[in-house]
């Protein structure tokens, strides 16, 4: 018996030994095999960018947005503003697409004007276009990317005229006649980032002026005792016409931007406001259900959560917290947006994060949950990110591909594609997903902050 016990005691420490020995060699071929699916897979979202890209080049050349499923096109006003080749284009760059590039530079700069007569959204044009030429210029050095900037700035600051210094939605690019005067924090806060690049790089400091102003106003009148805000204001009185507060749409680049300003620039009126912020926003919006945390929705005033719903929008708010040095509650917070995501195999643009029913289906090719997704993987190197990210982008090619592009799906219950490709897919969601996979050289991190649509606009106060 004696001999027995031995003889398993020794063959145990043998196969023991054995397995620590090899656990060096185990962990060797494991990174060997990560480095080989990572560059399989930043190889295969290059191809999917590609076969987007070209499908708008075979249907939608010079226009604005492709329509996947009808092989067509749409423009968001009665002229183009070459949106999607202007979205796309830095992506393209980073991907060294260099011919794709240089075609969309081409098309960019031959027809890309902004004398017409036609209201545009201040807050799309803002982050799309003026996001996109800034971070073309920064990344190509052509100059006309910048004076198209310029002129595109200096049509879009009129928007600013009002008695608050709060923007009204809508600017006439020739005119510069404005509507639109209910608007919400995300409206009125996302143009510091490009603003204040614009300054930087034109010497004139009236744009970031302008932008400031209008964050500094709307920051002030948030609620004092809760320290939340709205999700409606009058820009010419200052007076709310919503109370409802959130991270969601309508409010979440407001705060991505306080945090950012605060990166890019230095800015520490930026930090106040965003730590300021983010204190109401941990103390009245952050709720957890399931066992996992998620952001609702509560009146401005009582700081009551009357909404218990979360989204595909609200999940930035993971590489927001990533960002600000919070990683643990960002990794966290990363959970649920997978959990969000899983839920149907693509994520809802709206879900009851209590009853784990979604409120609405639709999934409009959205980056966010991927944005958040290279945030965590930046700051932690965990692994888990790169499998959480191969699954979401699979299930976009797996559900979201047409016989000509991407399209959006109406309803992830039943994967029904709606017929729009959004210039921001190759502008945020297929960039995202390149970067988690692409080599950390591809980009470095941290020389560039990300505006609102992925356009990487560089640090240079540090
Ligand atoms: C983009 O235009 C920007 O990310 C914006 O901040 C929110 N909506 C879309 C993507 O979902």
């Amino acid at each position: 018996m004696n001999k027995l016990f031995l003889a398993l005691l020794l063959s145990f420490f043998i196969f023991a030994g054995a397995g620590c020995h090899s656990s060096g060699n185990k962990d060797a071929a494991s990174a060997d095999s990560l480095t080989i699916m990572r560059q399989r897979l930043a190889d295969s979202v290059k191809q999917e960018f590609s076969y987007a890209w070209e499908n708008y080049v075979k249907y939608a050349w010079g226009h604005d947005v492709l329509k996947p499923v009808s092989h067509s096109y749409f423009d968001w006003y009665p002229h183009s503003l070459v949106m999607t080749p202007l979205d796309g284009y830095d992506t393209m760059v980073l991907m060294v697409l260099t011919n794709k590039a240089d075609s969309a530079k081409k098309l960019i700069l031959d027809s890309l004007r902004f004398n017409y007569d036609m209201s545009v959204s201040n807050f799309e044009i803002t982050i799309r276009m003026l996001g996109g030429l800034l971070s073309g210029y920064e990344l190509n050095g052509d100059k006309r990317f910048l004076s198209l900037a310029t002129d595109l700035a200096n049509r879009l600051i009129k928007a600013y005229h009002t008695p608050t210094g709060m923007p009204a939605r809508f600017v006439n690019l020739m005119t510069g006649k404005t509507y639109g005067d209910t608007s919400n924090p995300a409206e009125i806060g996302t143009s510091l980032l490009e603003y204040g690049t614009l300054t930087k790089l034109t010497g004139d400091s009236l744009y970031y002026k302008t932008a400031k102003k209008a964050v500094v106003t709307l920051f002030n009148l948030r609620n004092k005792k809760t320290g939340l805000v709205g999700d409606a204001i009058d820009v010419n009185t200052g007076k709310w016409g919503g109370k409802e507060s959130s991270i969601s749409g309508g409010t979440d680049s407001y705060y991505e931007y306080l945090l950012k300003a605060w990166k890019l620039f230095g800015d520490q009126d930026c930090k106040h406001m965003w730590d300021s912020s983010i204190m109401a926003i941990s103390a009245f919006l952050a709720d957890t259900a399931n066992g996992t945390p998620w952001y609702g929705h509560a009146n401005m005033d009582t700081g009551k959560i009357n909404l218990p719903y979360y989204g595909a929008l609200d999940a930035f708010f993971g590489g927001a917290l990533a960002l600000s040095g919070d990683t643990a509650r960002a990794e966290s917070l990363q959970g649920s947006n997978f959990k969000m995501w899983e839920l149907a195999g693509l994520e809802p643009e709206v879900l009851n994060y209590r009853t784990m029913k979604i409120v609405n289906g639709y999934y409009a090719l959205r980056p966010e949950n991927l944005e958040s997704c290279y945030y965590c993987y930046h700051y932690t190197h965990d692994p888990k990110y790169l499998y959480m990210a191969k699954s979401m982008f699979q299930s976009i090619v797996r559900y979201c591909r047409t016989d000509a592009g991407y399209a959006a799906i109406k309803d992830v219950r039943n994967m029904t594609p709606d017929d729009i490709m959004e210039s921001y897919f190759l502008a945020e969601t297929l960039k995202y997903a390149y970067l988690i996979f692409a080599p950390a050289k591809t980009l470095d991190f941290n020389k560039v902050i990300f505006n609102t649509e992925a356009h990487p606009l560089k640090v240079d106060f540090r």
